[in-house]
């Protein structure tokens, strides 16, 4: 029998795991219950989780195949699948707006984990909305609407890293190999096959089929609607704070509200679904 308990955050999504250490290697038992709550609850928070970026990683494998160096934040030296977050007034985050992580990939990721290593005195948090709760708040009508349409994702605000990176040039280069991705605007969740509204306002770019002027009003809409608080969960990070979230379906928002004061976070992206046939 299991020891981890879960104690929801919000009706909407957010649990709080506890009776878990996560410096020790999972059962499979506890990795296959942790999966269930996370499919059930989006986002996973641990408190007082002081694990090296080695257990991190650990843990995270325990979900999938890991994604390897990313094409524009730095890796921990020594640990290519450890992304270091680091941001204060030096070095602005590009994470204050709505986003699911990769969504210019034809295959989006499948989860990230996220630890709190240097955090704020007070701001930096964490918001969580549930896109399934979106769709389900949909006027019928316009759900039937958008069920027919897909829409356009790329690299978005990426740009501004590639333009101060390398001009114009250096925005062509990396549009070339971070690519684009078409999403059906209504997705629905690999596992459990539940609808979610996938358009997020720093990658989805244009609806297809539209013009410009209809595409960004449309785009727009729900745009507001994803950024409705009944949707959210909010957290405040404390160093040892671990957050586990299931990018199919979920979106996050960084606050960018601590400069002075810096914050530096370690990340380790979860590319595919062990449990998921042919993912
Ligand atoms: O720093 C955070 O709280 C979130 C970082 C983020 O947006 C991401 O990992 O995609």
């Amino acid at each position: 029998m299991s020891l981890i308990e879960v104690s929801p955050c919000t009706p909407n999504l957010g649990a709080i795991i506890t009776g878990v250490d996560l410096s020790k290697d999972l059962s499979d038992s506890d990795a296959d219950f942790l999966y269930d709550a996370l499919l059930k609850h989006l986002v996973l928070f641990f408190h007082d989780q002081h694990i090296t970026p080695e257990q991190l990683s650990g843990f995270a494998s325990n979900f999938g195949s890991l994604q390897g160096r990313h094409h524009t934040y730095e890796a921990l030296e020594g640990f290519e699948h450890v992304t270091v977050l680091d941001m204060g007034p030096e070095n602005p985050p590009d994470s204050a707006e709505w986003h699911a992580d990769l969504t210019f990939s034809q295959d989006a990721a499948f989860a990230s984990v996220l630890q709190g290593i240097e955090i704020p005195s007070v701001g930096g948090d964490t918001l969580w909305a549930n896109c399934f709760a979106v769709h389900d708040a949909l006027p019928s009508g316009l759900r039937k609407d958008l069920e027919g349409l897909s829409a356009v994702h790329d690299m978005g605000s990426f740009r501004s890293h590639a333009y101060k990176a390398g001009g114009v040039d250096g925005i062509n280069e990396r549009m070339e190999s971070v690519g684009s991705a078409v999403h059906p605007i209504i997705d629905h969740h690999p596992v459990t096959g539940r609808p979610f509204v996938n358009v997020n306002e720093t990658f989805t770019v244009h609806i297809s089929g539209m013009t410009q002027p209809e595409s960004r009003r449309l785009l727009n809409y729900l745009f507001d609607l994803i950024n409705r608080p009944q949707f959210h969960v909010r957290l405040r990070w404390q160093p040892g704070t671990i957050a586990l979230w299931d990018n199919r379906g979920s979106q996050h928002y960084a606050v960018d509200d601590y400069f002075p004061e810096r914050r530096v976070m370690h990340r380790v992206v979860v590319e595919s679904d062990v449990r998921q046939p042919n993912s």
